[in-house]
């Protein structure tokens, strides 16, 4: 339940209850349109000072958590990842 799964969502960290989670989302998601992008996240991450997330390495983050495989993170796909 603890340490280790989730480094490849660093920034996010231990998220505990799915309010924090919301929140988190909704700070990837720049769009508000309930999906986070490739292009959002290396954005978001390159904001949280890490410029070297690519937009490359973020589809294969994203690729890796996406459960229909439409190569964006619903908040159901990233709420499993935070349960993982
Ligand atoms: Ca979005
Ligand atoms: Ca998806």
């Amino acid at each position: 339940m603890c340490a280790g799964h989730d480094r490849h969502m660093k920034g996010v960290g231990h998220v505990a209850d799915i309010e924090a989670a919301r929140k988190a989302f909704e700070r990837y998601d720049l769009n508000k349109d309930g999906l986070i992008s490739a292009a959002e996240y290396k954005s978001v991450m390159a904001q949280l000072g890490d410029p070297f997330v690519t937009e490359t390495v973020a589809q294969a983050v994203i690729n890796s958590a996406d459960g229909n495989g439409d190569g964006l993170l619903s908040f159901e796909e990233f709420w499993a990842v935070q349960n993982r």
